[in-house]
């Protein structure tokens, strides 16, 4: 079973990835993992870090002859930013004098209730891990999981469909939304460059305003065959784990599949994905065709072989130039809340963290439904799998 945890706080010395249950003899594009981690770091609205950062995996174990190996993948991301905090957020006890105490918790960020959950006098060990520097190793992991999928003809990509009050309101064919990831200035990752426009002056509005701004960020699965997940018990529907784990990423508090939210206030003749055959082969596997796909490729918790559709609602980020009220940990007063530094916005690069995500489930449910320790069984059992649904 593929698996995968992170370790590692965001003024700490280094980010790590533990990526296991890959079959081996995947080949291994260390170029394409650092450009998932630069990808990751882009975008209008991000903050000062990342004028510091230059993320870049040093991958430690699993890989060997640009290859892995089916042990485990150990990788290590380092904090630039670590120099600054060496000392003041040392290993060993260090100088209590020169600890930088979050004294006043900020409102939408997990400061409070993770100081009163660990009983912390201070906010400063909630945001080192709460922070979403965390995702750097979920990227990391996630571009692993993706060149595993690429063995099967299987990608992932995103855009952004919204930022604060500004929506694309044209349709993105796959290979528009793909071809973003390939640019080398990021913008807010819309396939529509009037609208990119419109939300860049949403994002200056904030920024001019010390405030912040959210958006909506879309994963497309494409080449996926119908048969993943399942429907028979509900911790195997691939919409429900791909749900938590995009509902898992920081400052995500909505996700949809397909069309949910408008098919909420809709009726089933219109919102239900009407089942074609086409009178000929196509490049599909199977001949079974959808005229749309507000499913977002996912019937009863089992992929149906249209491309998967995910989306996720991204509130505005909680560290406010201008602060919000709030109340001073140790004496109690009504104060602002803590501010060091922030984004403004990172609904494409929350775009990103959301494609590891999801390429680390469907990699999952892949492995889950193919099998096979070697890159080599796995292609031939999902072969066969094809196969058997081409002459359904
Ligand atoms: C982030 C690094 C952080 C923030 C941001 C994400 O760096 P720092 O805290 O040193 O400024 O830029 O963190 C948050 C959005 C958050 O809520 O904590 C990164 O690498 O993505």
């Amino acid at each position: 079973m593929i698996r995968f945890s992170t370790a590692g706080e965001s003024h700490g010395e280094a980010l790590i990835a533990l990526v296991s249950g890959l079959p081996a003899g995947v080949p291994v594009d260390l170029e394409f993992v650092n450009r998932e981690l630069w990808r990751r770091q882009q975008g209008y609205g991000r903050g000062g870090r990342m004028k510091i950062e230059t993320d870049k995996a040093h991958v430690l174990s699993g890989v060997r002859h640009g290859k892995t190996i089916g042990s485990p993948i150990a990788i290590e991301i380092v904090n630039r930013d670590w120099k600054n905090w060496e000392a003041k957020l040392p290993v060993e006890a260090g100088d209590p004098a020169l600890h930088q105490a979050v004294a006043s918790p900020r409102p939408g960020h997990a400061d409070l209730a993770g100081a009163l959950k660990y009983n912390f006098p201070d906010a400063r060990y909630v945001l080192e891990r709460a922070s979403a520097r965390e995702t750097t190793g979920r990227v990391a992991a996630g571009a692993f999981a993706k060149l595993m999928l690429r063995t099967l003809g299987i990608e992932v990509a995103s855009h952004v469909i919204r930022v604060g009050r500004v929506e694309l309101e044209c349709a993105a064919a796959w290979k528009e939304i793909a071809a973003l990831a390939a640019k080398d200035e990021v913008v807010l990752g819309c396939v529509d460059e009037a609208t990119e426009a419109r939300m860049k002056e949403e994002v200056e509005e904030a920024a001019r305003t010390g405030d912040t701004v959210g958006g909506v960020f879309e994963v497309v699965v494409h080449g996926a065959p119908a048969g993943l997940g399942s429907y028979a018990n509900w911790d195997e529907k691939l919409d429900g784990l791909l749900s938590g784990a995009v509902m898992s990423i920081q400052a995500v508090k909505a996700v949809e599949i397909g069309r949910g939210m408008v098919a909420a206030g809709s009726f089933g003749s219109v919102v239900h994905d009407p089942i074609h055959y086409a009178a000929e082969e196509t490049d599909k596997p199977m001949r079974f065709t959808r005229p749309q796909n507000n499913a977002g490729g996912i019937e009863g918790g089992v992929s149906n072989g249209e491309d998967i559709v995910v989306r996720g609602y991204l509130k505005p980020i909680s560290t406010l130039r201008k602060p919000l009220e709030s109340v001073r940990f140790d004496t109690r007063e009504k104060t602002s809340a803590s501010y060091e530094r922030s984004d403004i916005c990172v609904v494409p690069a929350a775009g990103v963290i959301a494609e590891a995500m999801v390429a680390l489930t469907v990699a999952r449910v892949a492995q889950e439904k193919f099998g096979g320790d070697s890159a080599l069984e796995l292609r031939r059992n999902f072969d066969g799998y094809i196969e058997q649904i081409r002459r359904f």
